[in-house]
């Protein structure tokens, strides 16, 4: 094995994920080149800064850049160690698209060699990484690749999901339990040796497959758990019944943990991977897609009941709180919060004023509506309405004596002792 400061390492994607991973292996001495397609993205972590907002990462890429243990180049060079770290997105009928993975390991085939390692972590299809495997079979017939033949192959490959929360990033990728699955256990050991130089976790190898499929589901596992309180609050404001009560003193039975109701699930995990489940086995996935459907509704829902709240206040002006998918990040993808937002501004303009502490200006969603951004001390001023979209701390801590006279529709359960607002519709609605 290769000592720490010899290890040349190469990481594909310098994203959400990957720039963070390059510098936390950079942290460990060896030596890290981040490959990525845009050539500002390269400038800017060569600069030592960073694209991304997460904590404390500005701090540790200006640290291993400034000592030359981390670089970014649009050009791959011949490393060790190759992790693959790009988005895979889906299509309209939610088909996962791998493009980018297998355009990183055509990338790749070009300076691989014997003694090589190669490690996708991005979220993927079960049998990617053996796709993978076929393609840099093809593209460089020359190497034995593992699990075709029953001899020793020249390469190694493996799936070591990223499973690592935003706003913990760096944390995480240290602390977190790591799943490898190799092609082979040989591969996965390989993989192991490579891991075990940065994670504190346990490190637990498999298969490739099954550690493909243990990503998906766990996020599918949080999206169903989210889906039960969301449909349990539509079905309380049916009842008449504060759904935050309710899932709390459920939650002191010791076999219960319902999770939290919110304006629907966003960011670019958990409202993506389960179709990735869904669109492999469609006749067997009900529970998964219908969780899909529930949780995308709840959006629909909250937009029907805002637009309820404001119709009946002509003239009000109207806070939406928040456009984060959640609280204390500046990422907006995928965000519910956002969508609802942007429907609101859409149909209301200019009586619509958006408070989010985490943008410098509203995004092109708002465009052309009139809708302004202010801060929480002056909606607090003008704002007749306030929507809760987003838990951010500031939010939470807004005292009753400054929102007692409002009307709120609270959809993160922040303010739990605000008086309730004017009736509101209900009724579960799937979107298509
Ligand atoms: N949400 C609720 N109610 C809850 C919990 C979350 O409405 O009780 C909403 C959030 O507001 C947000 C969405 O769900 O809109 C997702 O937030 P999250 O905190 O549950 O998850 P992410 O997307 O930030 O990160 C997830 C994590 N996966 C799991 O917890 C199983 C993370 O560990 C993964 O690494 C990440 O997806 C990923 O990259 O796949």
């Amino acid at each position: 094995m290769v000592s720490d400061s010899e290890l040349k390492v190469v990481v594909l994607g310098l994203g959400y994920i990957g720039l963070p991973t390059a510098a936390v292996i950079a942290r460990t001495g060896a030596m890290v080149l981040g490959v990525d397609v845009t050539p500002s993205v390269v400038d800017t972590v060569n600069s030592g800064r960073v694209h991304i907002e997460e904590v404390d990462l500005d701090g540790l890429v200006s640290g291993v850049v400034a000592r030359g243990s981390l670089r970014a180049s649009t050009q791959i060079e011949p490393a060790d160690v190759f992790v693959i770290a790009v988005p895979t997105p889906f299509a309209e009928d939610h088909a996962p698209n791998i493009g980018y993975v297998l355009q990183a390991a055509t990338t790749i085939a070009a300076v691989l060699k014997a003694g090589d390692t190669i490690i996708l972590e991005s979220t993927s299809p079960v049998g990617t990484t053996e796709k993978v495997r076929d393609l840099l079979a093809q593209l460089r017939p020359d190497l034995r690749v593992p699990g075709r033949t029953g001899e020793a192959a020249d390469v190694a490959i493996a799936y070591c999901p990223e499973r690592v929360l935003p706003g913990r990033i760096l944390v995480e990728l240290i602390d977190n339990d790591r799943v490898i699955g190799g092609i082979t256990p040989r591969c996965a050991r390989k993989a192991l040796a490579f891991y075990r130089r940065f994670v504190r976790g346990a490190c637990v190898t498999t298969t490739a497959r099954a550690a493909e499929m243990t990503k998906l589901t766990e996020n599918a596992f949080r999206d169903v758990n989210i889906a039960f309180a969301n449909e349990l609050s539509l079905v309380a404001d049916t009842m008449g019944v504060d759904v935050w009560e309710v899932i709390r003193l459920a939650n002191r039975h010791p076999r219960v943990n319902i999770l939290q109701p919110g304006p629907g699930v966003g960011g670019h995990c958990i409202a993506v991977d389960p179709w990735f489940l869904v669109h492999a086995d469609p006749a067997n996935t009900p529970l998964i897609r219908t969780a899909r459907l529930v949780n995308d509704g709840k959006t629909d829902h909250v937009v029907a009941q805002a637009a309820a709240l404001v119709e009946a206040r002509p003239g009000a002006t109207v806070a939406c709180l928040g456009l984060a998918f959640k609280a204390n990040i500046d990422d907006f993808r995928e965000s519910p919060a956002l969508k609802v937002a942007a429907d609101l501004a859409a149909r209301f303009g200019p009586r619509v004023a958006i408070v989010e502490p985490y943008a410098d200006a509203l995004p092109a969603a708002f465009d052309g509506t009139g809708a302004t951004l202010i801060d929480i001390d002056t909606a607090i001023e003008a704002c007749a309405i306030m929507i809760v979209l987003v838990d951010h701390d500031v939010f939470r801590s807004v005292p009753l004596e400054e929102r007692r006279d409002k009307a709120v529709l609270d959809t993160r359960g922040i303010w739990p002792d605000q008086p309730a607002a004017a009736p509101m519709p209900t009724g579960l609605r799937l979107a298509s």
